[in-house]
């Protein structure tokens, strides 16, 4: 075990991206606000429908001189989902090739996680705020082992009646019912929001659609639902963020935009061609691939910080961006991401089941597609070297990623100055009525 751990700390080490020095702590002391965007793909921000936008707030905060905005951004989840977006952003691990690390390891893993190197380096205060039962993937357990001081699940909302649809409590109530626990929050503190309503099958209720935005016809009705929730989930964002501004919370915080994983499914992805301006009869697994873009913003309001950002990565680097943009450094710490503003950031994207995309190919089984043309490649010879050693090095981050999560050998891992979580200093709630 000590082996496997050195030879982790081996590739961590050489794979680590120093801060960028313009960008280093410009964040510091500040709130974090994530807000995880339940299946929203990167191609609904500035998509317009019968000339009206989707989601016009959030455009607008991608375009912000606020904000730095990725368009080459990209999900990796596994088959766990939600859980697995959750995992790499709190502790930039991977999840797991098979199921939820959640649901598996959540339980009894050490984890060395975003809440717990801000509380120990920075004073910060943790919590979650989610309209689903607490025991969902786990997250009970698993948030104690991550060292989460609060977790407001629905048991901590009126759920009653219409209220709640699908995974739970409505955004728009979820962001407003939830304000109440916010507001006695020792600042500064490092919050997580997560939606529900922008969830397959995007179901909504007609009070809550909006009678000036209409769905496509794409011809299935998954997906034009889906651009029904998403707008709405956009005005659930712009309505918090009226909260926040109201109560000088924005300029005091960085509010963290991303979406976790793809809603419309590779076999429903041909009608969204209509609308892409694409054509649906030469649909292919690269147009797949290039679906799997996800958002992530950085807003800091009241900066002027921002820009549109085309570094390609993954939910694996969010983490340590976040932490350097709060000028807290790394290096001490097992994460297999890398810094997106750094120009030592690995652009190589590992997917969990081994492709992977680069700004110049997209890898899938193998096969090396050009990302301008969109087609398969015939490499020469030193790009088919290239293609070899990039797959070794994507296997290799993956597998040792793996031996790491699923032999715990964090806890044989002591980050300097860090104090191992003791779940049992966390009392919230189960959720098991
Ligand atoms: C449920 C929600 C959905 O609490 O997070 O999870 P998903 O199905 O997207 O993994
Ligand atoms: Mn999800």
């Amino acid at each position: 075990k000590k082996s496997e751990l050195t030879s982790i700390l081996k590739f961590v080490k050489g794979h680590y991206a120093k801060p960028n020095k313009k960008m280093y702590g410009v964040a510091k002391g500040k709130n974090i606000i994530v807000i995880h965007l339940e299946s929203f793909q990167q191609f609904l921000i500035g998509q317009k429908i019968d000339g009206k936008e989707v989601t016009p707030f959030l455009d607008k905060l991608y375009k912000s001189k606020s904000t730095i905005s990725f368009n080459n951004f990209y999900n990796q989840v596994g088959q766990g989902k939600t859980s697995d977006a959750e995992n790499m952003l709190e502790t930039s691990n991977y999840g797991l090739p098979q199921g939820s690390l959640f649901a598996q390891l959540g339980s009894e893993n050490t984890f060395q996680a975003a809440p717990q190197i801000l509380k120990q380096r920075a004073g910060y205060t943790s919590a979650v705020f989610h309209g689903n039962v607490a025991s969902f993937w786990n997250r009970n357990n698993t948030y104690k082992n991550m060292g989460y001081q609060y977790f407001f699940d629905a048991s901590y909302y009126d759920t009653s009646g219409d209220k709640a649809l699908g995974f739970g409590l409505k955004d728009k109530l979820l962001f407003n019912d939830s304000i109440k626990y916010l507001q006695h929050l020792q600042q500064p503190f490092y919050v997580k929001y997560l939606t529900v309503t922008n969830h397959f099958p995007f179901s909504l209720d007609k009070e809550d659609e909006d009678p000036n935005f209409k769905a496509p016809d794409t011809g299935s009705k998954t997906v034009d639902d889906y651009f029904l929730t998403a707008h709405y989930l956009d005005q659930s964002i712009k309505e918090f963020y009226g909260y926040l501004e109201k109560s000088g919370l924005a300029k005091k915080s960085i509010i963290v935009l991303y979406g976790d994983h793809y809603g419309i499914s590779d076999s429903e992805n041909k009608y969204l061609a209509k609308v892409l301006g694409k054509n649906a009869d030469d649909w292919t697994d690269f147009d797949n691939a290039q679906l799997q873009r996800v958002p992530l913003m950085f807003n800091m309001p009241g900066t002027k910080n921002g820009y549109i950002d085309h570094t390609y990565g993954g939910e694996i680097d969010v983490l340590p961006t976040l932490l350097h943009l709060m000028g807290i450094s790394t290096k001490r710490y097992i994460q297999f991401g890398t810094d997106l503003i750094s120009k030592q950031h690995d652009d190589v994207v590992a997917f969990r089941d081994q492709d992977w995309v680069t700004d110049k190919y997209t890898c899938i089984a193998d096969q090396l597609y050009d990302n301008r043309t969109g087609k398969v490649i015939q490499p020469d010879k030193k790009t088919k070297a290239w293609q070899k050693r990039m797959q070794a090095k994507v296997q290799k981050e993956l597998t040792l990623s793996d031996s790491l999560n699923q032999k715990n050998l964090l806890r044989f891992y002591h980050p300097k100055g860090f104090k191992a979580v003791n779940p049992e200093d966390y009392n919230y709630s189960d959720g098991l009525q």
